[in-house]
C-alpha cells in the first residue's frame, strides 16, 4: 500500500466494549470502511474449501488468538479488494483509503507485522469498560447471535486474553503517545458523540 495515501485507526477495547457497534456508526459520519478483525475470520471460516476452518474454530471458541499470518492476510486482502473496488460514497480514486481496523492488533507481534508489511496506523481508538457491564452485554447478546464465544466459559477465557495479551499493545501504543481513548460504559449514543469529538478534527 501506498502509506501516503491510506489512513488506518485501530479500534481497541475489551470483548464487548462495542467496537463493532461504534465502528458502524462511525462509517455513518466519516468516510472510512470498517474492517472487524473478527468478523472477518468468522467469514474465513464459514467459507466452504477454506483450509483455516477447524483453525479458527478452535481459537475463537477458547479466546486465543488466530495465527498472525491468517489474520494479517485477511485483513490486507479486504483492504486491497475495497481500494480496488473504490467502492466508498467519496468516491476514493487512486489507491486511496481509510479504514477503521476493528479487534486489531490483539498482541505486539500482529501489530508489528501489520505495520511493516501493511500500513502504519494513525493512532489508536481505545474503548474502556468495565468487565461487569462487557459480561452482561455479551450474554444478553449471545442469547441471538449464534457467536460460539458469547457464553460464559469462552468470555472468561476472552477476558483473560484481553488482559493479558491485548492491554500490553495497548501501553505499547501509550508510549508513542498513539491511544485516543474513549469510556464506553454509557449508551450507544453517549459514546458515538465522545468519538465524534475525536475524530472530528481529524477527519471532519
Ligand atoms: N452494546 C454495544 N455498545 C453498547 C452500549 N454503549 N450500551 C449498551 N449496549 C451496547 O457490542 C457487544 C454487545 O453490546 C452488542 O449486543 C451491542 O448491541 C451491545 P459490540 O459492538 O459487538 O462489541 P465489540 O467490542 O465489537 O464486541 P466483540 O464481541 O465483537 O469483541 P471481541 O473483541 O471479543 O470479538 P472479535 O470479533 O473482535 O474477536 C473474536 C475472536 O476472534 C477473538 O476472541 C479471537 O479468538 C479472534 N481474533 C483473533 O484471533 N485475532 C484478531 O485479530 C481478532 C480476533
Ligand atoms: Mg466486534
Amino acid at each position: 500500500f501506498d502509506q501516503s495515501k491510506v489512513d488506518v485507526i485501530f479500534v481497541l477495547g475489551g470483548p464487548g466494549a462495542g467496537k463493532g457497534t461504534q465502528c458502524a456508526k462511525i462509517v455513518q459520519d466519516f468516510d472510512f470502511a470498517h474492517l472487524s478483525a473478527g468478523d472477518l475470520l468468522r467469514a474465513e471460516q464459514a467459507r466452504e474449501g477454506s483450509p483455516y476452518g477447524e483453525l479458527i474454530r478452535t481459537h475463537i471458541r477458547e479466546g486465543r488468538i488466530v495465527p498472525m499470518e491468517v489474520t494479517v492476510k485477511l485483513l490486507e486482502n479486504a483492504m486491497a479488494a475495497i481500494i480496488a473496488e473504490n467502492r466508498t460514497a467519496n468516491g476514493w480514486g487512486d489507491g486511496r483509503g481509510r479504514f477503521l481496523v476493528d479487534g486489531f492488533p490483539r498482541e505486539m507481534d500482529q501489530g508489528l507485522k501489520f505495520e511493516n508489511e501493511v500500513c502504519v496506523s494513525r493512532f489508536v481508538l481505545f474503548f474502556t469498560c468495565t468487565e461487569e457491564v462487557m459480561l452482561d452485554r455479551l450474554l444478553e447478546r449471545g442469547k441471538t447471535s449464534g457467536r460460539e464465544d458469547d457464553n460464559a466459559e469462552s468470555i472468561k477465557k476472552r477476558f483473560r486474553t484481553y488482559q493479558e495479551v491485548t492491554m500490553p499493545v495497548i501501553e505499547h501504543y501509550r508510549k508513542q503517545d498513539k491511544v485516543r481513548e474513549v469510556d464506553a460504559t454509557s449508551s450507544v449514543e453517549e459514546v458515538h458523540a465522545k468519538v465524534k469529538e475525536t475524530l472530528e478534527p481529524l477527519f471532519g
